[in-house]
């Protein structure tokens, strides 16, 4: 039987790659994303019996609802709920962030994500689905510049949990993915643009790529139905832990 995913943020990085790995195996795919274009480069790559593309700010509730609406009956059996799509924006300390972009982050990484979760539970319990959400390593570890992202990523990592408790008895399986330094577009965006520091971050480091979480997800995705994967966090070798700061007189 051909399962169902429902896929955000699927122009670039995880998304993206996700978007492919479940198709080549088979998966139809419903796609998200603002950019209308990104998306149809998967329709035209895919082949539109696999891939749905839906482009709406995931931020606009009633787009959102329209984009759903809008779903053809072939796609309209989800099995699978990726909440994908996020963003970080800025590094700046705390005292000098922008709260414009705190505001795009929580509206993006929580509002956003319990919305379309909240749309899609029912369907999902009705079906034995799953939900796999993409936390990151920056909701468990604390950085300097971290503040709104990181709590964001709590969010995500906490409300997965909870879900799993609500959901006790129902058969829907909820992962908290928990990433760390992977190339995307990601520190372009962060960074507002800025391809210099991008580069300069994944450089020599051998970070993840979107292909290493894309399977991670395929995989969790594919498990026996009696196995839920709570929580996990995944790293380059190149990346670890450092210690406590202390600030002296
Ligand atoms: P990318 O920037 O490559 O992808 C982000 C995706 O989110 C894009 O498809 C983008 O689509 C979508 N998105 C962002 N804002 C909106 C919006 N308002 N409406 C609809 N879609 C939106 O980054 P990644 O692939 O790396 O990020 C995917 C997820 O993984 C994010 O939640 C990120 O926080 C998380 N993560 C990333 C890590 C990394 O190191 N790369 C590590 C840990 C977690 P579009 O712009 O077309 O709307
Ligand atoms: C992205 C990973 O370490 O840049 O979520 O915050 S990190």
């Amino acid at each position: 039987m051909t399962r169902t995913v429902l896929i955000t943020g699927a122009t670039s990085g995880f998304g993206a790659a996700s978007v492919r790995r479940f198709t080549n195996a088979g998966w139809r795919v419903i796609a998200t994303g603002r950019r209308a274009d990104r998306l149809q480069m998967l329709v035209d790559e895919l082949g539109a019996d696999k891939v749905h593309a839906a482009h709406f700010d995931i931020r606009d509730e009633a787009a959102m609802d329209a984009a759903l609406a809008e779903v053809p009956e072939a796609f309209r059996d989800i099995d699978l709920l990726i909440n994908n799509a996020g963003l970080a924006l800025g590094t700046a300390p705390a005292q000098s962030a922008s709260l414009d972009d705190w505001r795009t982050m929580i509206d993006t990484n929580v509002t956003s994500l319990v919305t379309l979760t909240h749309r899609l539970l029912p369907a999902l319990i009705a079906r034995k689905g799953a939900i796999i959400n993409i936390s990151s390593i920056a909701g468990s570890y604390p950085y300097p510049g971290g503040n709104t992202y990181g709590g964001t990523k709590a969010f995500v990592t906490q409300f997965s949990l909870g879900l799993r408790s609500d959901l006790h008895g129902t058969g829907v399986r909820v992962t908290s993915i928990e990433p760390g330094m992977a190339e995307t577009e990601f520190t372009l965006v962060r960074t507002h643009g800025d391809q210099q520091a991008s580069d300069k971050l994944y450089t020599g480091a051998q970070p993840m790529t979107a292909e290493d979480i894309a399977d991670t997800l395929y995989w969790v995705a594919t498990l026996p139905p009696h196995l839920n994967i709570n929580r996990l966090e995944l790293m380059p070798v190149t990346q670890s832990f450092a210690g406590f700061q202390v600030a002296r007189k």
